[in-house]
């Protein structure tokens, strides 16, 4: 039997490189996605087939984390093996703007899902995007055990979210999984998280369409990884014989102007130049440091990060002066 998974969040960055994963592993694939008033499939368009063709395996629906009916309807009709639950309102610097929304998206809306599964009585297996946005203040590296003291309003949901993905764990026996991820970046990155927001603006000023760049804290360190190989860490965690949680990372941390300046290095640019400071990015709170420590995932799921900061730049460097010399609009 073909294995059936549902994915929220299929628009997204992880969302459409699961998608492509699960694909090739011959599942098939339901995705919750939004209505708009404009196209909002652009990630996952190479992978839609006519539901007509008796080939087609990946199946759209309309949904939204704040229509918890919808979310159990959805579940119920699908009947998915595996449910991997990417779908939040996930920019930390929007939820300190709307804290109330990034809670009921990103808290509540983990426990509409793991309720419907229980309600339905749902034979199947639940992964819960969590975030090293929870570790928040914690000295680095971080790993599976580290305190949580989230800086955000995204944090905090978050870390909502993970309790609330242990505690059906614990209380219901249900196959529910957290993964950890670490930031983790490609092409597809939404284009106003800052690793994106650099690579497009080299694009656009190697091209002599902008001047400058406008950016906040610089002095920030992230582990950035590569997004393909992050989504391979979160189907391994539910293939896994036992649930549990697993932080995926580098292991390697890097300040936001060292990663700019690879940018800018990258495509012959000086990017002292370029930038100015706009203090509208800076965050009431932030998180100074994160570098985790992805060793559990490695012994107990063989999964490794292979690119690091480097090949990552010029991975999204080069596909966003491609994309503009394509005529998109990076
Ligand atoms: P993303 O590209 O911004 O994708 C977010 C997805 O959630 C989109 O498909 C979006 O739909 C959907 N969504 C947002 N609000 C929704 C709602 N109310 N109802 C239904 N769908 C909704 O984010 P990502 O980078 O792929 O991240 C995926 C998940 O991993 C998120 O939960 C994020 O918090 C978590 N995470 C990400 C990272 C990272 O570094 N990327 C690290 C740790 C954890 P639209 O396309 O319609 O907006
Ligand atoms: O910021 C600094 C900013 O928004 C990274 C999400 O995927 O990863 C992501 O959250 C750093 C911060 O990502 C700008 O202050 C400077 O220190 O790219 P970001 P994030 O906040 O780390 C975690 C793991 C998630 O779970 C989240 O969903 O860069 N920074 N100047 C800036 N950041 C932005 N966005 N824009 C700037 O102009």
């Amino acid at each position: 039997m073909r294995r059936r998974a549902l994915i929220t969040g299929v628009t997204g960055q992880d969302g459409s490189y699961l998608a492509e994963l699960l694909l090739q592993k011959g599942y098939e694939v339901h995705g919750i996605i939004r209505r708009a008033s404009t196209f909002n499939t652009g990630r996952i368009d190479h992978l839609y087939v006519d539901p007509h063709d008796p080939d087609a395996r990946l199946f759209l629906h309309y949904g939204d984390l704040l229509d918890g009916t919808r979310l159990m309807a959805l579940l119920a009709r699908i009947g998915p093996d595996e449910v991997y639950h990417l779908a939040a309102q996930p920019h930390v610097r929007v939820s300190f703007d709307e804290p109330e929304y990034t809670a009921d998206t990103t808290g509540l809306g983990t426990i509409r899902m793991l309720e419907s599964i229980r309600q339905l009585g749902l034979d199947c297996r639940f992964y819960q995007a969590s975030s090293s946005e929870m570790f928040g203040s914690s000295p680095p590296p971080q790993n599976e055990l580290t305190p949580f003291h989230p800086r955000s309003p995204y944090g905090v949901s978050k870390v909502f979210a993970y309790w609330a993905t242990r505690n059906y764990r614990e209380a219901y026996g249900l196959f529910t999984v957290n993964g950890i991820l670490f930031n983790h970046e490609s092409p597809r990155r939404g284009e106003t998280f800052v690793t994106r927001k650099i690579t497009r603006a080299v694009a656009r000023i190697r091209a002599g369409l902008n001047e400058h760049l406008y950016l906040g804290n610089l002095d920030a360190v992230r582990d950035w990884g590569y997004a393909p190989e992050y989504v391979e860490g979160m189907w391994r965690m539910l293939q896994a014989d036992r649930p549990d949680d697993y932080v995926l990372a580098t292991g390697r941390g890097c300040t936001v102007r060292e990663f700019l300046s690879l940018a800018f290095e990258h495509a012959g640019l000086d990017w002292q130049r370029r930038i100015r400071f706009d203090e509208r990015y800076l965050r009431p709170a932030e998180v100074d440091a994160i570098v985790g420590d992805a060793s559990k995932a490695r012994s107990l799921l063989g999964w490794e990060a292979r690119v690091q900061v480097p090949e990552l730049v010029r991975i999204m460097v080069e596909a966003d002066i491609r994309s503009l010399e394509a005529g998109g609009t990076s």
